[in-house]
């Protein structure tokens, strides 16, 4: 029966025995047609042919105006009932499709949480980082401050104020890359004493661990780039004691014990006196140079606006490599820099 035919066929009854076969035959139908929908589009035609304003639910009760007066509350429960099944299944298909369309998506989207994850390999400080910053802590410790000076020089901070002049034969020993006739990369962390000097009075404590470049030949325990950390102390009434005080502390703080420490006289144009000291690990038969140091010489305390007179003060510039080389046995400097993961991720 079609919806339009319906009316005219209620237009001819008279009973409600008629109305009552014409729910109970829409009832049957409604239970198929749900049952047979299965997308949301034959969801909706489910919903327009039963349930719209001009559906047939909805054509049914207008034909109750033709029954007979005391037969229109009966039958208006039964189409009442009638529609609350029709909404009921509506809703539980509407339901289970929704239901499928997830699930469907769930599948889609399975994650297998067995399947084996993917390598992240986890980085971590170089071994040069790692001793530079324990370094600093030690020194931080003892009440230095960190400073720091730029890579590319000038020929004043890198020589000239540190009493080396143009013509001066302690130039050659600092043999450098030039960027131009006045700028270089630094050949030692030392300019940046005269740069810290040049900006606060004294007292000065600081130290600053930095990038180092020399025309060195590359061998077993040098590196045209390296790592020093510069020290510098200026105060009343320093004297060489205090210089030894505090790299034998320094050592024993890095190293502990076991370690020898050996200091000898040297001659840098910016200390005076000047010393090395060389270190050997236990065991070991070979002295290590570790720094060149001294008390800070009259000279530059004079270029930097220091009275030499009222102050003094001592200086050191350490390798980080050969610190490096010596607690962790390491026979090679050139490892440092090969970025070979098997010495990498040893440390
Ligand atoms: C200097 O560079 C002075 N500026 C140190 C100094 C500072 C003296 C303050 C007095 C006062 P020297 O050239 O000796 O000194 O180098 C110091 C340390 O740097 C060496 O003992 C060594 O540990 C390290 N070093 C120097 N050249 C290299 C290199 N090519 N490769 C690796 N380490 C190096």
């Amino acid at each position: 029966m079609s919806i339009a035919a319906f009316p005219a066929t209620i237009g001819a009854m008279a009973t409600i025995e008629e109305l009552k076969q014409e729910i109970s035959s829409l009832a049957a139908k409604l239970e198929s047609a749900a049952a047979a929908v299965d997308s949301s589009q034959a969801l909706e035609a489910f919903r327009v042919e039963y349930l719209g304003r001009k559906g047939r639910v909805a054509e049914l009760f207008k034909a109750l105006g033709q029954l007979p007066p005391e037969d229109r509350a009966t039958a208006g429960k039964l189409l009442n009932e009638l529609k609350s099944r029709a909404t009921a299944l509506f809703t539980a298909r509407e339901e289970e499709l929704n239901r499928a369309v997830l699930d469907a998506q769930l599948e889609r989207e399975r994650v297998d949480l067995t399947l084996p994850g993917t390598y992240h390999p986890l980085g971590h400080l170089h071994l040069l980082t790692q001793v530079q910053a324990e370094i600093e802590s030690i020194f931080l410790r003892m009440g230095f401050d960190v400073a720091s000076g730029p890579e590319i020089e000038t020929d004043y901070y890198a020589f000239e104020a540190l009493n080396i002049p143009a013509d001066h034969p302690a130039r050659d020993e600092w043999d450098t890359f030039y960027i131009d006739d006045t700028h270089l990369l630094r050949p030692h962390t030392s300019p940046v004493q005269i740069r810290v000097m040049k900006s606060t009075t004294p007292p000065v404590r600081i130290i600053c661990p930095g990038r180092c470049y020399r025309r060195d030949t590359q061998d077993a325990t040098h590196s045209p780039v390296f790592h020093q950390v510069e020290l510098l102390w200026v105060e009343e009434g320093l004297s060489l004691a205090n210089l030894k005080y505090v790299i034998e502390y320094f050592v024993h703080e890095f190293f502990g014990p076991g370690y020898e420490m050996r200091m000898s006289g040297d001659f840098f144009p910016f200390t005076e006196p000047s010393v090395q000291v060389h270190m050997r690990a236990p065991g070991a038969t070979e002295w290590l140079e570790i720094m060149g140091a001294g008390m800070v010489d009259p000279a530059v305390l004079t270029e930097v606006g220091y009275d030499p007179e009222a102050v003094t003060g001592f200086a050191f510039g350490l390798g980080i490599e050969r610190m490096a080389m010596l607690r962790y046995k390491i026979d090679d400097i050139r490892v440092f820099l090969q970025n070979d993961l098997r010495f990498i991720t040893q440390f």
